[in-house]
């Protein structure tokens, strides 16, 4: 049956993307193999040549992952999708084919620690410089935009503090100031369950799959979803030359797998996080708790409008250094102490420290990411056990 986008989204999911195989198998087959045979030198010309649809080599494409990139595009409402190795692999492959020595790009202060070294320090190696402002104020995008700039880069909500960022008016106003501008967001904190930038008006979308997507702690992947013509580019020249950053087979198997049952996993993260962000609001040792779904949470009615659920992360700060709320939370038993999130186990960490210590201190504090700050990435224990877990802690 030919999965559409009227499908509902539980269907797409599990369907979209899906090919019936030779032998039958239910689930996808791994095509675990670098090349492919052809029937002769002229059939491998024609490849080659981009006149026959055949694969060639898995660097350039293979069953497995084309699979699965057609099931993330369906989710996220959008043409096409490149997957990649890691999310770095498909940040990295989708700037580099988007952007030319002298080019400039625009973006939100807040980052993942990763993605920040690369846009503040890695690039301008190569003369593309990053602009960096708060874009939780779309007027401070007016202020930044040149000639020069080519892209629009944000997370939200943005790890780790949560802080929202208005995709629709980002994206009106720099599409406004010049068309070709390519807006992209990091929809790795919602996964296309909870948003879809792509409608709001963004050009392109960058995943890390290692979090909810695959949501089993067992992978490391990306996606790059945008137009055909743009996945064409970033397949042929950012993968395919630039980076190499091909996702493995298996790996795309295990993320077709955990796809499958993405909307009741994001269900119950924010069923979880909500319960856990309302304790430790009410909890005198927590000194301020960062959750969009609070109504006096900055940013709380954009993320009402482009979310349809408030997502699965807290961060909280406690009334403690940063050296005695590390201790504290050392002391969790169920919670383990651990970077990544989106999976099922629920993973805490300290971003000054871990993430986000590719930030020097002061540019912590322009991000608004204060040193003793606490990340939780709610798995899908119950709620009780976690917060139990909390409670033992904080009660010392
Ligand atoms: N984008 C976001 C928003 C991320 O949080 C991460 C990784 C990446 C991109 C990069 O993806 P990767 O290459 O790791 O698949 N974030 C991590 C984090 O917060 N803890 O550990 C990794």
């Amino acid at each position: 049956m030919k999965i559409e986008s009227h499908h509902g989204f539980a269907t797409r999911q599990i369907h979209a993307g899906k090919e019936k195989n030779p032998k039958g198998a239910l689930a996808t087959p791994i095509y675990q193999t670098s090349t492919f045979e052809f029937d002769s030198v002229k059939h491998g010309g024609a490849c080659f040549a981009g006149e026959s649809e055949g694969y060639i080599y898995t660097r350039l494409g293979n069953p497995s992952l084309k699979v699965v990139e057609k099931k993330i595009a369906s989710l996220e409402g959008g043409e096409a999708c490149l997957a990649a190795a890691s999310g770095m692999g498909a940040i990295s492959s989708s700037l580099w084919t988007a952007l030319s020595s002298g080019d400039e790009i625009i973006a939100d202060e807040t980052l993942y620690g990763c993605t920040y070294s690369l846009l503040a320090h890695q690039f301008r190696r190569f003369g593309i410089v990053t602009t960096f402002c708060d874009l939780s104020d779309p007027g401070n995008l007016r202020d930044a935009l040149t000639e020069r700039t080519k892209v629009v880069y944000f997370e939200t909500p943005c790890n780790p503090t949560l802080k929202i960022i208005d995709i629709e008016s980002v994206a009106g106003i720099a599409h406004a100031y010049n068309p070709a501008i390519k807006v992209f967001v990091d929809n790795t904190f919602c996964s296309p369950y909870l948003q879809t930038p792509l409608a709001a008006g963004a050009d392109v979308i960058v995943h890390s799959a290692t979090k909810y997507l695959n949501g089993h702690g067992d992978v490391i992947g990306g996606f790059v979803v945008s137009d055909e013509a743009f996945i064409a580019d970033c397949t042929m020249i950012g993968l395919k030359d630039l980076t190499g950053a091909v996702m493995s087979p298996f790996n795309a198997y295990l993320i077709e797998r955990g796809l499958k049952t993405l909307d009741l996993r994001m269900e119950k993260h924010c069923s979880n996080a909500e319960k856990i962000a309302r304790y430790l609001l009410g909890h005198p040792a927590v000194t301020r708790v960062y959750y969009p779904g609070f109504e006096d949470f900055p940013g709380h009615e954009t993320a009402k409008r482009q979310m349809r659920r408030f997502g699965g992360m807290i961060a909280v700060e406690f009334n403690m250094s940063r050296d005695e709320t590390a201790a504290a939370i050392d002391n969790l038993e169920l919670c383990v102490i651990a970077v990544s999130l989106g999976d099922a186990e629920t993973l805490v960490e300290q971003p000054a420290t871990m993430t986000h210590s590719t930030y020097s201190g002061e540019e912590l504090k322009a991000s608004g990411i204060s040193e003793s700050l606490v990340r939780i990435s709610v798995g899908l224990e119950d709620a009780e056990d976690i917060i139990a877990d909390f409670e033992r802690v904080l009660r010392r």
